[in-house]
């Protein structure tokens, strides 16, 4: 048994560290990360990769800022929502005007969409991200109610319903009740190896890049971002889109990318469940949203739920097929607090396989595809690291499903990733070490709130 009286010959913790489980530095820093990124009214996911406004950061680091201060929260997702489309489409991008349009590739030329009938006066792109948004407002009201945070939340609630209703309606592409994302960066997993197939159906050439100047790999490692090939077809897929005026009607006829994403399709199910109970705080009708939250989830199971694989699957539009990576994206569905449990613990068993190796004591979080596949890369951005988000939705699911223990373990080595690599956009998902950008935002804003528990 250790003798607490003898002094310890290492560096002993501040006092207000050992006040708060020794992390009061860590939560110092993460906030010195937020501050350092905020900008006006919105945060940048980094200075140098990412200098502008996106969409589902914003939702991200809106929960880290209720935090510490809460009234950012409120702004950042204020700021997005003020950018949003008159179809109710919350653009992926919103364009800071200050930033030289040349510092990130494609920057607002290229997307041309303040010439677009019904996009705001601020340039934007014309895509989404998953939208994590109403989950994320509800989180950070309950992380901090006050009559403030409720007056915001009520000047969103009409905009967040908007936000659904588009993509119920105008994405709903395979006409069974789920949304479709038209472009890998709509799903927020870039290069994730889910969009391997339907992506190499985009016909391009890795040489159409030598037109463009990629500024992503000016600040990040060439081998741990996109291929050229990968951003030959993102372009091809923008350009299409651009071309039909960000049109949504015709898309099956048309379009070069159409998929069924379960992350993507879990937050639109997880945001009716929030809009249920913001409707409760805004004297609004929770019954509606909890319907569609059930549709939803009856959706997501008949159409991506494979039971052969016991997984979560992408549906590739365009053949009507399951595409077969199993990556992380086959997890997000625990989000949904509705997810039958027979699906509840297929997840679980390929999350504490040794393809993500979930448990109550493990090393490192989740990786974004299986680590036993033979196209698992350990370095390349969504095709191996580990995310912070992804891990902190999962972790999330974990604890609505009640399994408290896997939420715990999860949460454990979150805080020593970060701990011992800093705020990084992500982490190699053996050795821990931070890659990408370093003091990035969700990373620091979702620390500080798995601290808190
Ligand atoms: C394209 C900002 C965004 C994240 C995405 C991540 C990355 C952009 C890029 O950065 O995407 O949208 O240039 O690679 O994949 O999830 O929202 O942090």
């Amino acid at each position: 048994m250790v003798n607490q009286t003898v002094p310890s010959t290492g560096p002993s913790p501040a006092p207000a560290d050992q006040a708060d489980g020794g992390h009061a530095r860590l939560r110092q820093s993460a906030q010195a990360t937020l501050d350092g990124n905020w900008e006006h009214d919105h945060t940048v996911p980094s200075r140098t990769l990412y200098p502008h406004q996106w969409s589902w950061d914003s939702a991200f680091i809106a929960i880290g800022w209720a935090h510490v201060r809460p009234e950012r929260a409120w702004s950042e997702l204020s700021s997005l929502f003020a950018a949003q489309w008159r179809d109710g489409r919350v653009p992926h991008i919103v364009f800071n005007p200050a930033v030289p349009a040349t510092a990130y590739f494609p920057g607002p030329l290229f997307w041309a969409c303040t010439e677009v009938e019904g996009a705001p006066a601020v340039a934007t792109s014309g895509l989404v991200q998953p939208p994590v948004h109403a989950l994320a407002a509800w989180h950070a009201y309950e992380r901090a109610p006050s009559p403030q945070a409720r007056d915001a939340l009520r000047r969103l609630y009409p905009r967040l319903v908007a936000q659904q209703r588009y993509l119920a309606t105008r994405r709903d592409v395979g006409g069974a009740g789920l949304a479709a994302v038209v472009h890998p960066w709509e799903s927020g997993l870039d290069n994730s190896p889910a969009w391997d197939e339907p992506l190499a159906a985009v016909p391009a050439e890795a040489s159409v890049m030598r037109a463009y100047r990629r500024r992503d790999i000016v600040h990040a490692a060439a081998a741990h971002r996109p291929t050229d090939l990968d951003y030959a077809r993102y372009v091809a897929i923008v350009t299409a889109y651009r071309a039909a005026g960000y049109r949504d009607v015709g898309l099956a006829e048309r379009h070069p990318f159409l998929v069924e994403c379960p992350l993507f399709n879990a937050a639109m199910g997880a945001a009716e469940h929030a809009l249920a109970r913001i409707a409760g705080q805004v004297d609004a009708d929770p019954g509606p949203h909890r319907e569609k939250a059930a549709r939803i989830t009856t959706a997501l199971v008949d159409r991506l739920y494979d039971p052969a694989t016991g997984t979560f699957h992408a549906r590739d539009l365009r053949t009507d097929r399951l595409t077969p990576a199993r990556t992380v994206l086959g997890l997000a569905p625990l989000i949904l607090p509705d997810l039958p449990a027979r699906q509840v613990e297929a997840v679980l068993a390929e999350a504490t396989s040794a393809r993500f190796g979930l448990a109550e004591r493990m090393e490192r979080p989740l990786p974004s595809h299986d680590r036993t596949a033979s196209d698992f890369e350990p370095l390349r951005y969504w095709r191996g690291p580990s995310w912070m988000n992804v891990n902190w939705l999962v972790r999330y699911g974990l604890l609505a499903h009640g399994r408290d223990g896997l939420a715990a373990g999860l949460r454990a080595s979150m805080i020593e990733l970060v701990e011992t690599a800093g705020c990084h956009e992500y982490f190699h998902p053996q050795t821990g070490a931070g890659l990408g950008s370093a003091d990035f935002g969700w990373t620091a804003a979702l620390l500080l709130d798995v601290l808190a528990d």
